[in-house]
């Protein structure tokens, strides 16, 4: 397995807010000023990849992937519980784990459910790797979980970064399913395996891991990049995804025009 080293923590320092007097944490960059003054409020989940002991920095990709979520706008987290330690829900943490916390930070009027009461957010959801299954699961619990009023059912970003689960620990998805309370589905992947490729054999498991093909249904808007279409980033391995797509994805919750994405694939409706 291919390691990569730690980036540097050098990111914009964080204010820490408490969301209530649950566990959830929001970490809220200082507001940049390019971004869009009318832009409404976001607030962001992240899914780290697989890893094979505790520390998910062990593995490739993973620590790009805490960087970018740290840039992320309204950065919620798990402040006290089993990934406390991490800008993201580690690829074994429960899901329904997650919700919870996601749950205490939408419930700003504290009632206990998500409602029109409480103030209004676009939620970005991102993962990387099993990271990406583990926020589409997370996804499809919000459109089906009684806390959440039918007025908040949706999800306006799905940001996956090279998703990939095995059934069973063998048997690699071919699909992603993207929930219909999806507004726009954002992948970022590779499909060719360069020859280097860090997820060969990797997390235990014999790769390699490329990004799954997703599939969208009703409204959803879908875009499929794919960095293994275009010669400059054809060597992009399962690693180097989240580095590479750092830059587009904060292009995109900043509303920013974007730049140097790599070719999309048309992407399957079912
Ligand atoms: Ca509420």
């Amino acid at each position: 397995m291919k390691l990569r080293s730690l980036l540097a923590p050098a990111l914009a320092s964080v204010t820490m807010l408490f969301a209530g007097a649950g566990c959830a944490m929001q970490s809220d960059e200082t507001a940049s000023t390019d971004e869009d003054a009318n832009a409404r409020v976001q607030m962001t989940m992240c899914f780290s990849g697989r890893s094979l002991g505790d520390d998910p920095y062990a593995s490739g990709g993973n620590s790009e992937f805490g960087a970018l979520c740290k840039a992320m706008p309204g950065l919620v987290h798990d402040a006290a519980g089993h990934d406390a330690a991490y800008p993201f829900f580690r690829w074994n943490s429960n899901v329904d784990h997650a919700l919870d916390v996601l749950v205490v930070a939408l419930d700003t009027n504290h009632d206990g459910v998500v409602t029109n009461m409480d103030t209004p957010v676009d939620l970005n959801v991102v993962g990387y790797s099993w990271g990406g299954f583990n926020a589409r699961d997370l996804i499809a619990k919000i459109a089906t979980d009684h806390r959440f009023s039918p007025s908040r059912h949706g999800v306006a970003r799905f940001i996956a970064l090279d998703p990939y689960r095995t059934d069973d620990l063998v048997f690699a998805k071919v699909e992603m399913d993207v929930p219909a309370n999806v507004g726009t589905l954002w992948e970022f992947r590779h499909t060719v395996a360069p020859k280097d490729d860090c997820s060969r054999i990797a997390w235990g498991l014999v790769g390699p891991f490329t990004g799954r093909t997703p599939e969208c249904t009703g409204s959803t808007v879908c875009h499929d990049f794919d960095f293994s279409l275009q010669a400059a980033t054809v060597n992009v391995d399962h690693c180097g995804v989240p580095a590479h797509a750092t830059r587009p994805v904060l292009e995109i919750v900043r509303n920013q025009p974007l730049t140097g994405t790599p070719p999309e694939r048309r992407v399957n409706r079912i």
